[in-house]
Protein backbone atom coordinates (compact mmCIF):
# COMPACT_ATOMS: atom_id res chain seq x y z
CA UNK A 1 0.00 0.00 0.00
CA UNK A 2 1.26 3.67 -0.61
CA UNK A 3 2.21 4.94 2.42
CA UNK A 4 2.62 8.42 3.35
CA UNK A 5 6.33 8.97 3.69
CA UNK A 6 6.37 13.28 3.86
CA UNK A 7 4.11 16.34 3.34
CA UNK A 8 4.57 19.64 3.09
CA UNK A 9 3.01 23.24 1.67
CA UNK A 10 4.72 25.47 -0.33
CA UNK A 11 3.53 28.92 -0.38
CA UNK A 12 4.10 31.11 -3.67
CA UNK A 13 2.43 34.06 -4.90
CA UNK A 14 2.78 34.70 -8.24
CA UNK A 15 0.63 37.84 -8.53
CA UNK A 16 -1.88 36.47 -5.97
CA UNK A 17 -0.78 34.17 -2.97
CA UNK A 18 -1.77 30.15 -3.01
CA UNK A 19 -0.99 27.78 -0.89
CA UNK A 20 -0.06 24.27 -2.29
CA UNK A 21 -0.10 20.75 -0.24
CA UNK A 22 2.49 18.37 -1.24
CA UNK A 23 1.78 14.50 -0.33
CA UNK A 24 4.58 12.03 -1.37
CA UNK A 25 4.02 8.65 -0.77
CA UNK A 26 6.39 4.96 -0.92
CA UNK A 27 5.47 4.17 -4.42
CA UNK A 28 6.97 7.36 -5.17
CA UNK A 29 3.67 9.12 -6.13
CA UNK A 30 2.85 12.46 -5.33
CA UNK A 31 -0.41 14.74 -5.09
CA UNK A 32 -1.31 18.06 -4.64
CA UNK A 33 -3.98 20.01 -3.13
CA UNK A 34 -5.41 23.45 -2.74
CA UNK A 35 -5.28 25.30 0.51
CA UNK A 36 -5.38 28.95 0.01
CA UNK A 37 -7.92 31.03 1.90
CA UNK A 38 -8.05 34.79 0.53
CA UNK A 39 -6.36 36.72 3.11
CA UNK A 40 -5.52 33.92 5.88
CA UNK A 41 -3.14 31.95 3.41
CA UNK A 42 -0.51 31.57 6.24
CA UNK A 43 -3.43 30.98 9.13
CA UNK A 44 -4.00 27.60 6.97
CA UNK A 45 -0.30 26.89 6.12
CA UNK A 46 0.27 26.95 9.82
CA UNK A 47 -2.39 24.21 10.28
CA UNK A 48 -1.11 22.23 7.82
CA UNK A 49 2.07 22.39 8.77
CA UNK A 50 1.72 22.62 12.90
CA UNK A 51 -1.10 19.95 13.39
CA UNK A 52 -2.44 17.89 10.53
CA UNK A 53 1.07 17.19 8.29
CA UNK A 54 2.22 15.05 12.05
CA UNK A 55 -0.91 13.17 12.00
CA UNK A 56 -0.23 12.12 8.11
CA UNK A 57 3.17 10.20 8.09
CA UNK A 58 2.99 6.60 8.17
CA UNK A 59 -0.91 6.09 6.72
CA UNK A 60 -2.61 4.53 3.91
CA UNK A 61 -2.47 7.20 1.35
CA UNK A 62 -5.65 5.12 -0.40
CA UNK A 63 -7.32 5.61 2.64
CA UNK A 64 -9.54 9.19 1.66
CA UNK A 65 -12.35 8.73 3.52
CA UNK A 66 -10.85 7.39 7.12
CA UNK A 67 -8.12 10.29 6.60
CA UNK A 68 -10.91 12.91 5.97
CA UNK A 69 -13.35 11.77 9.23
CA UNK A 70 -9.82 11.69 11.33
CA UNK A 71 -8.90 15.12 10.47
CA UNK A 72 -12.38 15.89 10.95
CA UNK A 73 -13.58 14.45 13.58
CA UNK A 74 -9.96 13.96 15.48
CA UNK A 75 -10.04 18.07 15.17
CA UNK A 76 -12.26 18.24 18.48
CA UNK A 77 -13.09 21.89 17.38
CA UNK A 78 -15.09 21.04 13.97
CA UNK A 79 -15.78 23.16 10.68
CA UNK A 80 -14.27 26.42 10.17
CA UNK A 81 -12.77 27.64 6.95
CA UNK A 82 -9.35 27.28 8.34
CA UNK A 83 -9.65 23.80 8.97
CA UNK A 84 -11.91 22.88 6.30
CA UNK A 85 -9.38 24.19 3.75
CA UNK A 86 -6.62 22.03 5.26
CA UNK A 87 -8.73 19.24 5.26
CA UNK A 88 -9.54 20.12 1.58
CA UNK A 89 -6.03 20.17 1.17
CA UNK A 90 -5.50 17.03 2.32
CA UNK A 91 -8.19 15.52 0.43
CA UNK A 92 -7.61 16.43 -3.55
CA UNK A 93 -3.96 15.14 -2.63
CA UNK A 94 -5.10 12.03 -2.03
CA UNK A 95 -7.52 11.69 -4.33
CA UNK A 96 -4.81 12.60 -6.92
CA UNK A 97 -2.88 10.00 -5.39
CA UNK A 98 -5.32 7.22 -5.96
CA UNK A 99 -5.76 8.48 -9.33
CA UNK A 100 -2.12 8.35 -10.47
CA UNK A 101 -1.67 5.07 -9.37
CA UNK A 102 -5.01 3.67 -10.90
CA UNK A 103 -4.18 5.63 -14.00
CA UNK A 104 -6.75 7.05 -14.42
CA UNK A 105 -8.61 10.77 -14.07
CA UNK A 106 -10.31 11.17 -10.72
CA UNK A 107 -13.67 11.72 -12.90
CA UNK A 108 -13.16 7.84 -13.57
CA UNK A 109 -13.45 7.39 -10.12
CA UNK A 110 -15.97 9.64 -9.01
CA UNK A 111 -18.57 7.34 -11.16
CA UNK A 112 -17.12 8.66 -15.15
CA UNK A 113 -18.37 11.49 -17.15
CA UNK A 114 -22.49 12.44 -17.01
CA UNK A 115 -21.47 15.47 -19.09
CA UNK A 116 -19.28 16.02 -22.09
CA UNK A 117 -17.81 19.01 -20.86
CA UNK A 118 -18.23 21.58 -18.05
CA UNK A 119 -20.33 24.79 -18.82
CA UNK A 120 -18.27 27.77 -17.27
CA UNK A 121 -18.83 31.65 -16.84
CA UNK A 122 -16.43 34.23 -17.04
CA UNK A 123 -16.19 38.09 -15.91
CA UNK A 124 -17.86 40.29 -17.57
CA UNK A 125 -17.43 43.66 -16.02
CA UNK A 126 -17.03 47.27 -16.42
CA UNK A 127 -16.82 51.16 -14.86
CA UNK A 128 -20.11 51.74 -16.84
CA UNK A 129 -22.54 49.80 -18.32
CA UNK A 130 -21.13 50.54 -22.16
CA UNK A 131 -18.04 48.91 -21.15
CA UNK A 132 -19.33 45.76 -19.62
CA UNK A 133 -21.51 45.12 -22.20
CA UNK A 134 -19.14 45.62 -24.40
CA UNK A 135 -16.79 42.92 -22.25
CA UNK A 136 -19.88 40.43 -22.23
CA UNK A 137 -19.75 40.67 -25.95
CA UNK A 138 -16.33 39.57 -25.75
CA UNK A 139 -16.79 36.48 -23.50
CA UNK A 140 -20.26 35.61 -26.00
CA UNK A 141 -17.62 36.25 -29.21
CA UNK A 142 -15.30 33.66 -27.20
CA UNK A 143 -17.73 30.79 -26.82
CA UNK A 144 -18.89 31.49 -22.96
CA UNK A 145 -22.45 30.37 -22.89
CA UNK A 146 -22.41 32.02 -19.61
CA UNK A 147 -21.24 35.49 -18.15
CA UNK A 148 -21.12 37.38 -15.04
CA UNK A 149 -21.77 40.99 -14.83
CA UNK A 150 -21.08 43.41 -12.64
CA UNK A 151 -20.49 47.24 -13.03
CA UNK A 152 -19.46 50.64 -11.18
CA UNK A 153 -21.72 52.30 -9.23
CA UNK A 154 -22.08 55.86 -10.34
CA UNK A 155 -20.09 58.15 -7.63
CA UNK A 156 -18.47 55.41 -6.11
CA UNK A 157 -14.83 54.12 -6.56
CA UNK A 158 -13.88 50.31 -6.14
CA UNK A 159 -17.60 48.58 -6.67
CA UNK A 160 -16.90 45.06 -5.93
CA UNK A 161 -16.36 42.82 -8.81
CA UNK A 162 -15.15 46.13 -11.04
CA UNK A 163 -11.38 45.05 -11.83
CA UNK A 164 -8.44 47.23 -13.04
CA UNK A 165 -7.66 45.09 -15.57
CA UNK A 166 -9.59 43.95 -17.83
CA UNK A 167 -9.54 40.08 -18.23
CA UNK A 168 -8.01 39.35 -14.69
CA UNK A 169 -9.61 40.60 -11.17
CA UNK A 170 -7.71 40.17 -7.68
CA UNK A 171 -9.85 41.81 -4.96
CA UNK A 172 -6.92 41.10 -2.02
CA UNK A 173 -5.40 44.55 -3.62
CA UNK A 174 -3.39 45.41 -0.67
CA UNK A 175 -0.56 44.90 2.90
CA UNK A 176 -3.64 46.26 5.02
CA UNK A 177 -7.49 46.06 4.42
CA UNK A 178 -8.51 48.64 1.55
CA UNK A 179 -11.57 50.68 2.91
CA UNK A 180 -14.28 51.22 0.22
CA UNK A 181 -17.85 53.28 0.23
CA UNK A 182 -20.95 51.58 -0.49
CA UNK A 183 -24.62 52.60 -0.84
CA UNK A 184 -26.99 50.04 -1.96
CA UNK A 185 -29.66 52.28 -3.39
CA UNK A 186 -27.90 53.65 -6.45
CA UNK A 187 -26.71 50.08 -7.02
CA UNK A 188 -29.99 48.72 -6.76
CA UNK A 189 -30.95 51.35 -9.48
CA UNK A 190 -28.19 50.63 -11.77
CA UNK A 191 -28.07 46.38 -11.95
CA UNK A 192 -31.65 46.65 -13.47
CA UNK A 193 -30.15 49.11 -16.15
CA UNK A 194 -27.11 46.89 -16.81
CA UNK A 195 -29.09 43.70 -17.12
CA UNK A 196 -31.51 45.55 -19.47
CA UNK A 197 -28.64 47.23 -21.47
CA UNK A 198 -26.94 43.76 -21.86
CA UNK A 199 -30.20 41.57 -23.08
CA UNK A 200 -30.77 44.24 -25.69
CA UNK A 201 -27.34 43.83 -26.57
CA UNK A 202 -26.42 40.12 -26.39
CA UNK A 203 -29.96 38.66 -26.95
CA UNK A 204 -31.43 35.97 -25.04
CA UNK A 205 -29.36 32.75 -25.94
CA UNK A 206 -26.61 33.70 -23.16
CA UNK A 207 -26.65 32.95 -19.52
CA UNK A 208 -26.46 35.96 -17.76
CA UNK A 209 -25.35 36.01 -13.90
CA UNK A 210 -24.71 39.13 -10.73
CA UNK A 211 -23.18 38.59 -7.80
CA UNK A 212 -24.56 40.67 -5.03
CA UNK A 213 -21.53 39.96 -2.78
CA UNK A 214 -23.31 39.73 0.33
CA UNK A 215 -24.64 43.43 0.38
CA UNK A 216 -28.35 43.85 0.57
CA UNK A 217 -30.98 43.40 2.94
CA UNK A 218 -33.27 41.03 2.91
CA UNK A 219 -36.03 42.95 1.84
CA UNK A 220 -33.69 44.74 -0.94
CA UNK A 221 -32.74 41.90 -2.11
CA UNK A 222 -36.28 40.62 -2.65
CA UNK A 223 -36.66 44.06 -4.66
CA UNK A 224 -33.46 43.44 -6.80
CA UNK A 225 -34.95 39.76 -7.42
CA UNK A 226 -37.90 41.28 -8.83
CA UNK A 227 -36.22 44.53 -10.72
CA UNK A 228 -34.43 41.59 -12.62
CA UNK A 229 -36.94 38.98 -13.81
CA UNK A 230 -37.58 40.59 -16.97
CA UNK A 231 -34.23 39.83 -17.68
CA UNK A 232 -33.94 36.43 -16.52
CA UNK A 233 -30.77 36.22 -15.10
CA UNK A 234 -29.32 32.72 -14.58
CA UNK A 235 -29.09 33.19 -10.82
CA UNK A 236 -28.39 36.09 -8.16
CA UNK A 237 -25.60 35.32 -5.90
CA UNK A 238 -24.92 35.90 -2.64
CA UNK A 239 -27.83 38.18 -2.06
CA UNK A 240 -27.70 38.67 2.03
CA UNK A 241 -25.42 37.23 3.88
CA UNK A 242 -26.54 33.99 4.62
CA UNK A 243 -25.65 33.63 8.24
CA UNK A 244 -29.09 33.64 8.94
CA UNK A 245 -30.26 31.12 6.37
CA UNK A 246 -34.19 32.23 6.99
CA UNK A 247 -33.57 35.56 5.21
CA UNK A 248 -33.82 33.60 2.58
CA UNK A 249 -37.58 32.69 3.07
CA UNK A 250 -37.97 36.27 2.99
CA UNK A 251 -36.80 36.61 -0.88
CA UNK A 252 -38.04 33.89 -2.20
CA UNK A 253 -41.92 35.89 -0.73
CA UNK A 254 -40.46 38.20 -3.02
CA UNK A 255 -38.98 37.26 -6.45
CA UNK A 256 -38.41 33.80 -8.56
CA UNK A 257 -34.92 34.70 -9.71
CA UNK A 258 -32.84 32.00 -9.09
CA UNK A 259 -30.45 32.31 -6.15
CA UNK A 260 -26.63 31.33 -5.18
CA UNK A 261 -25.41 31.02 -2.03
CA UNK A 262 -22.39 29.31 -0.80
CA UNK A 263 -18.55 30.26 -1.40
CA UNK A 264 -18.37 31.00 2.05
CA UNK A 265 -19.99 27.97 3.25
CA UNK A 266 -16.87 25.19 4.63
CA UNK A 267 -19.61 22.17 5.65
CA UNK A 268 -22.74 20.74 4.75
CA UNK A 269 -24.41 22.19 7.90
CA UNK A 270 -23.77 25.83 6.25
CA UNK A 271 -25.76 24.37 3.32
CA UNK A 272 -28.46 22.05 5.44
CA UNK A 273 -31.45 24.50 5.70
CA UNK A 274 -31.00 26.16 2.82
CA UNK A 275 -31.32 23.03 0.76
CA UNK A 276 -34.01 21.32 2.87
CA UNK A 277 -36.18 24.73 2.38
CA UNK A 278 -35.24 24.92 -1.16
CA UNK A 279 -34.50 28.65 -0.41
CA UNK A 280 -31.50 28.35 -2.69
CA UNK A 281 -31.03 27.24 -6.61
CA UNK A 282 -27.50 26.81 -6.90
CA UNK A 283 -24.82 25.91 -4.23
CA UNK A 284 -21.70 27.74 -4.54
CA UNK A 285 -19.46 25.42 -1.67
CA UNK A 286 -16.18 24.47 -3.38
CA UNK A 287 -13.29 21.47 -3.10
CA UNK A 288 -10.87 24.16 -1.56
CA UNK A 289 -13.38 25.52 1.14
CA UNK A 290 -15.45 22.84 2.00
CA UNK A 291 -13.71 19.92 3.08
CA UNK A 292 -12.61 19.28 -0.71
CA UNK A 293 -14.09 16.71 -3.25
CA UNK A 294 -14.90 14.16 -0.57
CA UNK A 295 -17.09 16.43 1.25
CA UNK A 296 -18.30 18.18 -2.06
CA UNK A 297 -19.92 15.03 -3.26
CA UNK A 298 -22.00 14.96 -0.15
CA UNK A 299 -23.22 18.36 0.26
CA UNK A 300 -23.86 17.88 -3.85
CA UNK A 301 -25.85 14.50 -3.17
CA UNK A 302 -27.96 16.57 -0.80
CA UNK A 303 -28.85 18.97 -2.74
CA UNK A 304 -29.62 16.57 -5.60
CA UNK A 305 -32.71 15.51 -3.58
CA UNK A 306 -34.05 18.90 -3.63
CA UNK A 307 -33.55 19.55 -6.95
CA UNK A 308 -30.54 22.56 -6.41
CA UNK A 309 -28.06 22.45 -8.67
CA UNK A 310 -23.74 22.98 -7.83
CA UNK A 311 -22.31 25.84 -8.94
CA UNK A 312 -18.83 25.90 -7.70
CA UNK A 313 -16.82 29.06 -7.07
CA UNK A 314 -13.79 29.62 -8.76
CA UNK A 315 -12.23 33.18 -8.34
CA UNK A 316 -8.82 33.69 -9.04
CA UNK A 317 -7.78 33.07 -5.40
CA UNK A 318 -8.62 29.03 -5.99
CA UNK A 319 -5.68 27.67 -7.59
CA UNK A 320 -5.46 25.65 -10.67
CA UNK A 321 -4.80 22.36 -8.52
CA UNK A 322 -8.62 23.72 -6.89
CA UNK A 323 -9.71 24.09 -10.72
CA UNK A 324 -8.78 21.05 -11.62
CA UNK A 325 -10.21 19.38 -8.12
CA UNK A 326 -13.47 21.32 -9.57
CA UNK A 327 -13.61 20.39 -13.17
CA UNK A 328 -13.61 16.36 -12.27
CA UNK A 329 -15.95 17.21 -9.50
CA UNK A 330 -18.39 19.21 -11.94
CA UNK A 331 -17.46 16.04 -14.84
CA UNK A 332 -19.47 13.47 -13.01
CA UNK A 333 -22.00 15.00 -10.48
CA UNK A 334 -25.38 14.28 -11.61
CA UNK A 335 -26.91 17.59 -10.24
CA UNK A 336 -24.39 20.31 -12.14
CA UNK A 337 -25.39 23.63 -12.54
CA UNK A 338 -22.53 25.55 -13.87
CA UNK A 339 -18.66 26.36 -12.54
CA UNK A 340 -17.38 29.71 -12.12
CA UNK A 341 -13.70 30.30 -14.50
CA UNK A 342 -11.44 33.62 -13.46
CA UNK A 343 -9.01 33.08 -15.77
CA UNK A 344 -5.75 32.85 -14.13
CA UNK A 345 -2.57 34.79 -15.17
CA UNK A 346 0.39 33.53 -17.36
CA UNK A 347 2.20 33.48 -14.73
CA UNK A 348 0.10 31.64 -12.30
CA UNK A 349 -0.31 28.93 -15.19
CA UNK A 350 3.32 28.70 -15.33
CA UNK A 351 3.62 27.85 -11.48
CA UNK A 352 0.88 25.08 -11.88
CA UNK A 353 0.79 23.03 -15.06
CA UNK A 354 -2.66 21.56 -15.93
CA UNK A 355 -4.54 19.12 -18.15
CA UNK A 356 -7.68 20.77 -18.24
CA UNK A 357 -8.44 23.07 -21.69
CA UNK A 358 -11.03 25.76 -22.50
CA UNK A 359 -13.54 25.00 -26.03
CA UNK A 360 -16.84 26.06 -27.04
CA UNK A 361 -17.84 27.44 -23.49
CA UNK A 362 -17.10 23.93 -21.77
CA UNK A 363 -13.86 23.32 -19.71
CA UNK A 364 -12.64 19.66 -19.24
CA UNK A 365 -10.17 18.20 -16.95
CA UNK A 366 -8.25 15.94 -19.78
CA UNK A 367 -7.42 12.73 -19.12
CA UNK A 368 -4.23 12.67 -17.33
CA UNK A 369 -4.35 10.13 -14.23
CA UNK A 370 -4.88 12.00 -10.77
CA UNK A 371 -6.47 15.22 -11.00
CA UNK A 372 -3.76 16.43 -14.53
CA UNK A 373 -2.36 19.62 -12.21
CA UNK A 374 0.76 19.86 -10.35
CA UNK A 375 3.00 22.77 -8.93
CA UNK A 376 6.32 23.83 -9.90
CA UNK A 377 8.23 23.76 -7.25
CA UNK A 378 11.05 26.02 -9.15
CA UNK A 379 9.14 28.55 -10.55
CA UNK A 380 7.42 29.02 -7.08
CA UNK A 381 9.84 29.61 -5.58
CA UNK A 382 10.52 32.91 -7.56
CA UNK A 383 7.23 34.17 -5.90
CA UNK A 384 7.89 35.06 -2.02
CA UNK A 385 4.48 35.73 -0.44
CA UNK A 386 3.49 39.31 -0.35
CA UNK A 387 0.75 39.64 2.94
CA UNK A 388 -2.41 41.13 1.24
CA UNK A 389 -6.34 41.14 2.38
CA UNK A 390 -9.45 41.94 1.40
CA UNK A 391 -11.29 45.25 1.13
CA UNK A 392 -13.89 46.31 3.61
CA UNK A 393 -16.86 48.53 2.93
CA UNK A 394 -18.24 50.91 5.46
CA UNK A 395 -21.74 53.00 4.46
CA UNK A 396 -21.04 56.45 3.62
CA UNK A 397 -21.76 57.55 7.05
CA UNK A 398 -18.37 55.12 7.88
CA UNK A 399 -21.01 52.37 9.29
CA UNK A 400 -19.08 48.79 8.93
CA UNK A 401 -21.01 47.18 6.03
CA UNK A 402 -20.52 43.74 4.63
CA UNK A 403 -17.79 43.67 1.89
C1 LIG B 1 -16.53 36.44 -5.74
C2 LIG B 1 -15.08 36.31 -5.40
O1 LIG B 1 -16.00 35.02 -7.53
C3 LIG B 1 -16.91 35.42 -6.79
O2 LIG B 1 -18.09 35.07 -6.84
O3 LIG B 1 -17.41 36.38 -4.67
O4 LIG B 1 -14.38 37.17 -6.24
C4 LIG B 1 -14.71 36.63 -3.97
O5 LIG B 1 -14.87 38.01 -3.74
C5 LIG B 1 -13.26 36.24 -3.75
O6 LIG B 1 -13.10 34.89 -4.11
C6 LIG B 1 -12.86 36.46 -2.32
O7 LIG B 1 -11.54 36.01 -2.13
MG1 LIG C 1 -19.27 35.56 -5.22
Amino acid sequence: MPKITAARTIVTCPGRNFVTLKIETSDGVHGVGDATLNGRELSVKSYLDDHVIPCLIGRDAHQVEDIWQYLYKGAYWRRGPVTMSAIAAVDMALWDIKGKIAGLPVYQLLGGASRAGVMVYGHANGETIEDTVAAARDYQAAGYKAVRLQTGVPGFKGTYGVSKDKLFYEPADADLPTETTWASEPYMRVVPELFAGAREALGWEIHLLHDVHHRLKPIEAGRLGKDLEPYRPFWMEDPTPAENQDAFRLIRQHTTTPLAVGEIFNSIWDCKGLIENQLVDYIRATVTHAGGITHLRRIAGLADLYGVRTGCHGATDLSPVSMAAALHFDLSVPNFGVQEYMRHTAETDAVFPHAYSFEGGLLHPGEAPGLGVDIDEAAAAEFPYRRAYLPVARLQDGTMHDW
